[in-house]
């Protein structure tokens, strides 16, 4: 089995990974995978094999999603090649590997149901496509910056979250928005990692959901979401890391209290709340002064709240205690 030094760049979101699935690594990267891979069920042990990197199996079809491109959002890179947008994923119900996209097919999007609850006048169960019928949809290229420095530049298909708060009509107390997503032992093999605190959840204050550039989507380059991508709703919010933009969710939430989400609640010391993008406010284990785009080799500076400045900062003026940047 090849074995490469990792890049920067693929430094694991979290290195603090507990024993039990170093173990499983290391064994299967001494070349006994095939004895662990005997002993799992069928899930882990696609996904045991995905540790030693992945395999091209046949993707579902995704139908043409087309709507309006909105020119007020302007990327100012080239888009990344599809093929590396959709084939170096983090979803880590699916494993830890970047190289998710054929154990992901496995994902059952059909039927799919999306909770509005919590603090709301609205509450509500929505199947898929009638909420899309509810929506305007268009597309947006933006910048996608994650906290390991890898970066990618797409044109998603979706409409503003601001829309869906505006049609569940949230109470006044209420202060945040969480995203929970889907967690299914059947079809996701990483949801066997115990010690990860799951469901996947994520949040952003009511400011922030209200903010123009929170985009829930549910297409990429003019196609439906594959599932690796997060299919068949997720979000996207440019200026924040990437681990905020949570994948295949189930559930929105208005509540007044501020969520623990996925990654704080794994390690507080390197994962937040806010998780803006500064260049200046270094991981405590690497900087972020720069990124890799995906599909090259090219590295760039990175910008504070990844160039979405004029968008956002006015909303964290005078939130000085609190660690807007981790
Ligand atoms: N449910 C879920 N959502 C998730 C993740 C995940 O592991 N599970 N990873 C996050 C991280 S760290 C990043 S960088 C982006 C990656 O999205 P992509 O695979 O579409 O590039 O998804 C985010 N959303
Ligand atoms: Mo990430």
């Amino acid at each position: 089995m090849l074995i490469r030094r990792l890049r920067g760049w693929e430094i694991p979101e979290s290195q603090v990974t507990p024993e039990a699935v170093m173990l499983g690594r290391r064994a299967a990267l001494s070349g006994t995978v095939a004895a662990i891979t005997a002993a799992a069920s069928p899930a882990q042990a696609q996904w045991l094999n995905l540790l030693g990197g992945g395999s091209d199996a046949p993707a579902k079809p995704r139908p043409a999603l087309t709507a309006p491109n909105n020119p007020k959002f302007v990327a100012g890179r080239a888009i990344t090649p599809e093929k590396n947008a959709i084939t170096y994923n983090n979803f880590y119900e699916f494993g830890t590997s970047k190289s998710v996209s054929s154990a992901a097919q496995a994902l059952n999007t059909d039927p799919w149901t999306i909770e509005i609850t919590g603090m709301v006048d609205k509450p509500k169960k929505w199947a898929i496509e009638d909420l899309l019928k509810q929506v305007q949809l268009e597309e947006r290229i933006y910048r996608h910056r994650c906290v390991e420095t890898w970066a990618m530049t797409v044109p998603w298909t979706g409409f503003p979250l601001s829309k869906l708060v505006e049609m569940a009509q949230p109470k006044t107390g209420a202060k945040y928005v969480t995203f929970t997503t889907l967690a299914d032992k059947k079809t996701m093999p990483g949801l066997g990692m115990r010690f990860y605190p799951w469901p996947y959840l994520e949040g952003v204050t009511m400011d922030e959901a209200r903010n123009d550039l929170a985009f829930m989507v549910v297409g990429m380059y003019g196609k439906t979401l594959p599932p690796q991508n997060g299919a068949p709703l997720r979000i996207a919010l440019p200026w924040k890391y990437g681990f905020k933009s949570a994948k295949s969710i189930v559930k929105i939430e208005f509540t007044d209290k501020r969520p623990v989400v996925f990654w704080e609640a794994l390690q507080d010391s390197e994962y937040g709340f806010w998780a803006n993008v500064n260049p200046e406010f270094p991981h405590p284990r690497w900087s972020q002064a720069t990124e890799t785009l995906l599909g090259s080799d090219e590295r760039v500076a990175t910008k504070l709240f990844n160039g979405y400045g004029e968008y956002v900062a006015g909303m964290y003026k005078g939130l000085t205690q609190e660690r807007l940047f981790m």
